[in-house]
């Protein structure tokens, strides 16, 4: 077929050819769909992340979820049950986008309830003050929009498509977070006191929530070639550091970081170092809510278990009809 004289070598040449093409396909700027021809590592590298991904979502719920019954306003209150809502239906979407790729969702969630899943490292941390719900919405959600946007050009059709919906409605969470930490950095000195506490403790996991540094970032590499993230962790933490300090600034709110500095050479601003010990030792587990997070979670998992059991069974009876 290829002028060899071995299946083996024809395999090998046919592969290649695949690959080449498959690649071409991307540099066209295609979407490669559920039912099209991937490289194993394309599909076993989209499924990692899809999945990390919804994880996080769903446990993302948790930290702010909290305050729900403790918002200051009933207006608050239904602003914030409808982002907390919101995040649930990303988990949604994500989980079925990773389903495509041939992965049950029974196999995700019993990955992530057992421990071995990865979610993102910023949800192991406590809400202590209502302040807390607004420097999420603002930093950690302005992250996420910037990697998310990023996301929505990626090459795999239906990652690409969840992101759109999702990055909608990830700034109008933006804009909530925002807006409550206005009010509080305009109120009294006791508000404000608050809400310069709560971005001192966000600030470093938002930092860390774009992943570890390009030359730790073994992943990255794949992933750009194959068109799944087009920016890296350091380019995607420079824009928003760009964005946010003057935004942080013109508010009167420092930001908790004493090496930080405009380089006029190259307009961006500089940070100090970024605590990667401590973004290990959260992502391994060993974070302050890790095991209230997954407890919280196996919790919800068995109290919907009943729900689960009669799906299966009218399913079950709808076949046997
Ligand atoms: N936390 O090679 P690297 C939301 C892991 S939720 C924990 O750079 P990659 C929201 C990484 O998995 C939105 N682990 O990885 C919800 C890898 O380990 P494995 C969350 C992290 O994939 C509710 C290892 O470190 N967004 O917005 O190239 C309320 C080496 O890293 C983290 C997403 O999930 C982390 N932060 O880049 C409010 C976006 N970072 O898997 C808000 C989708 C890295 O090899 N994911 N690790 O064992 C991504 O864009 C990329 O996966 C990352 C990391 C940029 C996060």
């Amino acid at each position: 077929m290829y002028g060899t004289t071995t299946g083996e070598i024809d395999e090998t040449q046919e592969e290649q050819e695949r690959l080449l093409a498959f690649e071409a396909r991307i540099a066209r700027g295609e979407k490669i769909e559920p039912g099209d021809w991937m490289p194993a590592e394309y599909r076993r590298q989209l499924i990692r992340m899809i999945s990390q991904h919804a994880h996080s979502e769903i446990v993302g719920q948790l930290p702010e979820g909290a305050w729900i019954t403790r918002a200051p306003s009933l207006r608050r209150k239904m602003i914030l049950l409808a982002k907390v809502q919101d995040e649930a239906g990303h988990g949604q979407y994500l989980y079925h986008a990773a389903e495509t790729l041939g992965v049950r969702r029974e196999e995700m969630l019993e990955a992530l309830l057992a421990g071995k899943a990865k979610y993102s490292n910023v949800f192991n941390y406590p809400t202590l003050t209502w302040a807390d719900v607004g420097v999420i919405g603002y930093l950690v959600d302005f992250a996420a929009i910037l990697n998310q946007t990023m996301l929505a050009r990626c090459s795999y059709g239906p990652y690409a498509r969840a992101m759109v919906r999702i990055c909608a409605e990830e700034n109008f969470h933006k804009k909530q977070g925002q807006d409550i930490v206005i009010r509080l950095a305009q109120g009294t000195p006791c508000q404000r006191a608050m809400v310069q506490d709560a971005i001192n403790r966000w600030w470093q996991p938002t930092l860390m929530m774009f992943g570890p540094p390009d030359h730790d970032s073994p992943n990255t590499p794949i992933l750009k070639r194959w068109g799944i993230k087009t920016k890296t962790n350091d380019e995607l933490r420079q824009v928003f550091l760009d964005t946010i300090v003057p935004e942080l600034h013109a508010l009167g709110l420092t930001i908790p970081d004493p090496d930080l500095r405009y380089d006029e050479g190259s307009g961006h601003w500089l940070i100090g170092p970024i605590h990667w010990d401590e973004f290990w030792r959260v992502v391994r587990g060993e974070g302050p809510c890790n095991k209230e997070r997954m407890a919280a979670r196996i919790q919800a998992h068995e109290d919907g278990r009943w729900v689960r059991q009669a799906l299966a069974a009218y399913a079950q009876k709808q076949t046997a009809a």
